[in-house]
């Protein structure tokens, strides 16, 4: 096996009720500040990841972000979708606070599947260009309760989105080193392998076999 530069896999869930602009702030960071048509978003059936290549502080992580894809509607997340989340971004519209209240439920769901101690979350109050004045305060109250980030985003206008993910990046380099750390270990192991087996490379290179 030829040697690769190993990149850590983040795995991100996007969380919050219908219409909020879920998919709408995962196009916003995969297109950048190229025009989005927020009129096309569609649900999909069934949610599908997106990877993205970030560079966050000299490290390179590749983030893969999974949307509900419609599944919200019915509050039918399955065990898996929450498999292995290292980030989670839980998403209310800021033009309508009442849509803080969800959330709760959606926290509890990811403190069910995920581990509370390496799951990084935040809380984000998007659609902020529909607030005329400050921004209601009930995002940042309910994440200061439970111990997560909070931000304010525009998938319209892209303000603050790249920043959201950025910090939550960052907030999960710290708290699940361990775990990136953990998948550095087992792409070595994994290449010391494919190393010992490859004929020609090293000791063992005697018997070839092949046909
Ligand atoms: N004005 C404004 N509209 C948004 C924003 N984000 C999403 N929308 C609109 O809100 C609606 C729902 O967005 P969508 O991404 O489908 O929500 P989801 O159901 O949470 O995935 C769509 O009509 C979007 O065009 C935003 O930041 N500002
Ligand atoms: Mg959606």
């Amino acid at each position: 096996m030829s040697y690769t530069e190993f990149i850590p896999t983040v795995k991100i869930i996007l969380l919050g009720d219908m219409s909020v602009g879920k998919t709408a702030l995962l196009q916003r960071f995969i297109r950048g500040s190229g025009d989005i048509d927020l009129h096309t978003i569609r649900s999909t059936t069934g949610p599908t990841p997106t990877n993205k290549l970030v560079n966050i502080r000299g490290r390179k992580l590749n983030l893969n972000i999974w949307d509900t894809a419609g599944m919200e509607r019915f509050q039918s997340l399955t065990r898996s979708h929450y498999r292995g989340v290292l980030g989670a971004i839980l998403v209310y519209d800021a033009a309508d606070p009442g849509s803080v209240v969800p959330m709760e439920r959606w926290h509890e769901e990811l403190l069910e599947f995920t581990n509370r101690l390496t799951v990084s979350v935040v809380v984000v109050a998007n659609k902020v260009d529909q607030v005329d004045g400050a921004i209601p305060p009930v995002g940042q109250e309910f994440a200061r309760r439970i111990g997560a980030l909070y931000k304010e985003t525009s998938a319209l206008t892209g303000q603050g989105v790249s920043e959201m993910f950025n910090e939550l990046c960052l907030e999960v380099m710290r708290n699940a080193s361990n775990i990136l750390e953990q998948q550095r270990a087992n792409h070595q192991a994994e290449v010391a392998l494919h190393e010992d087996e490859e004929p020609g490379a090293g000791a063992g290179a005697g018997g070839g076999g092949c046909c």
